[in-house]
């Protein structure tokens, strides 16, 4: 395990998209460290204007900030609304990342998405394949906007020497997920369709598409204490994927959240709907260097998730950001 470099104690702490399920995780996870964490509600301050967020850095004055704001979805979500993901995180991003730059941000940290890589990049996925292929059609526009918050880390790290780090999580999922069907992503998506077929009574559930593409996934508790672990003892320009280091077919995926929710009928295929990319498994070895590991296996991260999902806590349907 590497010393810390930056140490939590003391510390203002913005954690931006605090309402989102990776930003609400993060901020679960921060009560276990001596910090005090700052948040601001979208009512207050719009994140994609740069006047209402350098006047409420300045006010505020955090040392350190994790970016999990972001207007997120699934791959739907995604393929319909291409300006909103292109425009919403870059504008968000920039605006951060250049405030806290203004303000002497002592450490920030970037959240972006697996989707940045390559459309058949080589599996596992390292962190030096961005850039070296095409992206995925359906969210070339969120991954675009996410490359160049990694990019803009980078450049204000050499010009002015800032320590910006990057984090890229594979798919994520857990408590505070958002589960309208039209938007999410496929793990809280699949979690309610088993569910309503089970308490309808319905004989099949639906899954977009052939059922063959391979995810990772990682629960957003784990994806949380990575971030925080990352904080602590990551200072460099090269962005670190954040996976469990292992992937399903998305038909497995199904398999095993019926399996979870207690739903035994069929399952059928929604051929009108998109595969997207094929598969992307991340590299691991970066962050497994750096002494972290995942704790949370699928199976138990399913059956917290559909808790959560049963005590209502989940995101209400928006389409906006999950700030
Ligand atoms: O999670 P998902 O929407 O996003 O879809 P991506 C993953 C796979 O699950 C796709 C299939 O092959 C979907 O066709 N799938 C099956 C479903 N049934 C469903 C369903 O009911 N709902 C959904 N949503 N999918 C996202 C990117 O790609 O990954 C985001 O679009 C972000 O920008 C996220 O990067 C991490 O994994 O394909």
């Amino acid at each position: 395990m590497p010393d810390a470099i930056y140490d939590l104690s003391g510390k203002r702490v913005w954690v931006a998209g605090h309402r989102g399920m990776v930003g609400s995780a993060i901020v679960r996870r921060l009560a276990q460290e001596n910090c005090t964490v700052l948040t601001v509600d979208r009512r207050e301050v719009d994140l994609t204007r740069q006047d209402q967020v350098e006047s409420w850095l300045d006010k505020t004055r955090p040392d350190a900030i994790f970016l999990a704001a972001a207007k997120v979805g699934g791959i739907l979500a995604n393929d319909s609304y291409p300006a909103d993901f292109l425009y919403d995180n870059m504008m968000m991003e920039a605006n951060i990342i250049h405030g806290a730059h203004v303000v002497g941000v002592e450490k920030l940290l970037f959240l972006g998405s697996s989707c940045i890589y390559p459309k058949f990049a080589n599996q596992p996925i390292v962190e030096e394949a961005l850039l070296t292929g095409t992206l995925e059609p359906t969210n070339e526009w969120y991954a675009i906007a996410k490359i160049a918050g990694i990019k803009l880390c980078q450049a204000y790290r050499k010009q002015h020497g800032r320590d910006f780090i990057s984090a890229m999580p594979t798919n994520v999922y857990g408590p505070g997920d958002n589960f309208d069907l039209k938007s999410s992503h496929v793990v809280p998506a699949l979690l309610r369709k088993a569910h309503d077929a089970r308490m309808s009574g319905s004989r099949s559930v639906t899954v977009w598409g052939t059922g063959t593409p391979r995810r990772e996934f990682i629960h957003v508790d784990d994806c949380a204490d990575a971030c925080v672990h990352l904080m602590k003892v990551y200072s460099d320009a090269v962005h670190v994927n954040i996976g469990s280091g292992s992937d399903v077919t998305i038909l497995e995926l199904t398999e095993l959240v019926c399996k979870v929710v207690g739903f035994e009928g069929n399952i059928v295929h929604d051929l009108s709907k998109p595969d997207g990319t094929p598969r992307k498994l991340m590299s691991a070895e970066r962050l497994r260097g750096l002494g972290w590991y995942p704790r949370i296996s699928l199976e138990d991260g399913l059956a917290d998730a559909y808790q959560a999902f049963l005590d209502g806590n989940y995101a209400e349907r928006v389409q906006g950001t999950a700030a």
